[in-house]
Order: structure tokens, then C-alpha cells, then sequence
């Protein structure tokens, strides 16, 4: 059933959806539900899932999700995806059967006149060189190739072995060295010739107010999924940032 849509855009990102955190599924299914459809377009910027090892991986709760993600596509409202470092492996086939429309990793769209850059945000972590390293490898043909030939349980290890090591990890850097590079941001908006960066990724969520093309700009932080729903609510007359609680 088409729904008529408002000129109004959602934006979400880092869910970090899993079969054990049954409460995030919940509130995200009731947000496809009740509060998208009023949009004409959700962006998903990334880190819907915890982790993704391919489309070939089935689950009575990934086929929850992504028929519920269609089903909302039906009403009219077009869902973009960008990845996140954590599903960066979902690919054409769980995309079209999910009715989502997949972007390259950084976007410039427009949106009620307005040029806006939106991506994941992990590529603007430049002080972390070890995980820029990892996502280089990670992006390269051979190295998916190589993870796709694995049989799905030990995909399924590995995407497990390397949250525990990436937890670990992060538990020792510096907050400065998990937040994103101001001067990437700067370059990334001039060389889009844009005002606005909407980005995800550091759980963090804030309007920023800054100078890129010697004129005020700003940076939004998508809030993370972990205690409550979140995401940014952009319309001719502005945009902000929105909250619903878990239900259960
Ligand atoms: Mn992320």
C-alpha cells in the first residue's frame, strides 16, 4: 500500500542489529513501521547489523528484518545504504531483496536544495592507522574473494574472533585517536563544495559548527542504536535529531 509521503528525509545509522540484542530488532521494526513511512527517503549510513558474512547467510531473523525493510520500500519511501565497518559485505542480492538502494561509501545528495556529503564516517578516523590499514585490506577483490569462499561457519568465527579483537583494541586507544580527523572533515566538504556532512560511526551523536569554504558549516553525528532508537529528521525548514525509547 503507497503511503503519501511528507517531504522529509530520515537518517540512521550504526543499529548494530543482532539475534542476541532482541530489544534494538524490536524498537527498529516498530521504527520501519510507525515513524518511516511518513518519510520519503531513509539513509542508512551504515552498521545496520553487528557484523555481516555474506548474503548467503540466512536466519529467520535476517529474513525479519529485511522483509520488513521491504515492506516499507512498498509504501514508497525509497531506503539508501551506505556500509559501515561492520556489514561493509552486504551485497546486491540481501539490497534487492531488502528494497534498498545501495550508495558508493561517500554520497553527495541533494536535499531540498541543499548539496549535503552523507558516508558511514570510518574513513575519517585517519589516526587510526591500524584499522584504516585492516579497512583497506578488507575493500580489496582478493581479500573478499577470499572470505566468501570460506564455509559460513567459519566466516561466522572469524566476524566473531575479530569483534573480540576490535573491542579489545578500541578499550586501549585514545578517544582522540576513535574520533574523526577535523581537517578530513574540512577537505572532504571542500572538495564536495558542500556545507553539510552527515556521517555515523563514532557513536557520538552532535551538530558540530565549523568554517569549510570560508563559511559556517556543520557536521551531524548519527547516535548509535544501543539504548534507544535514533536519527535525524531533515525537512525544507531545518533538521534535528530524534530519540524513541525501547518499548520493552
Ligand atoms: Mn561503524
Amino acid at each position: 500500500m503507497k503511503h503519501s509521503k511528507e517531504e522529509v528525509s530520515y537518517f540512521i545509522a550504526d543499529l548494530h542489529l543482532a539475534e542476541n540484542r532482541p530489544d534494538i530488532t524490536a524498537c527498529f521494526l516498530s521504527f520501519l513501521e510507525k515513524e518511516a513511512p511518513l518519510s520519503e527517503s531513509l539513509y542508512i549510513l551504515g552498521d545496520l547489523f553487528e557484523y555481516w558474512i555474506g548474503d548467503d547467510d540466512t536466519s529467520p531473523f535476517l529474513e525479519q528484518v529485511s522483509n520488513a525493510l521491504l515492506k516499507l520500500s512498498n509504501t514508497g519511501t525509497k531506503i539508501f545504504y551506505i556500509h559501515g565497518n561492520r556489514d561493509f559485505l552486504i551485497g546486491k542480492k540481501f539490497a534487492r531483496q531488502s528494497g534498498m538502494i545501495l550508495l558508493p561509501e561517500v554520497e553527495l545528495i541533494d536535499l531540498y536544495g541543499n548539496p549535503v556529503v552523507v558516508m558511514h564516517g570510518d574513513t575519517l578516523c585517519t589516526k587510526d592507522i591500524g584499522y584504516q590499514k585492516f579497512r583497506k585490506k578488507s575493500r580489496s577483490w582478493w581479500w573478499q574473494a577470499l572470505v566468501k569462499s570460506l564455509p559460513l561457519f567459519l566466516r561466522r568465527k572469524k566476524a566473531e574472533d575479530y569483534r573480540k579483537q576490535s573491542a579489545a583494541a578500541t578499550a586501549v586507544k585514545s578517544q582522540d585517536i576513535m574520533d574523526v580527523t577535523e581537517s578530513e572533515v574540512v577537505k572532504c566538504l571542500e572538495h564536495y563544495n558542500s556545507q553539510l556532512l552527515i556521517h555515523g560511526h563514532t557513536h557520538r551523536p552532535k551538530i558540530h559548527d565549523l568554517i569549510a569554504n570560508q563559511q559556517p558549516a556543520q557536521r551531524v553525528v548519527l547516535g548509535d542504536w544501543y539504548e534507544q532508537g535514533a536519527w535525524l529528521k531533515f525537512d525544507r525548514n531545518g533538521f534535528e535529531l530524534l530519540n524513541m525509547p525501547f518499548t520493552s
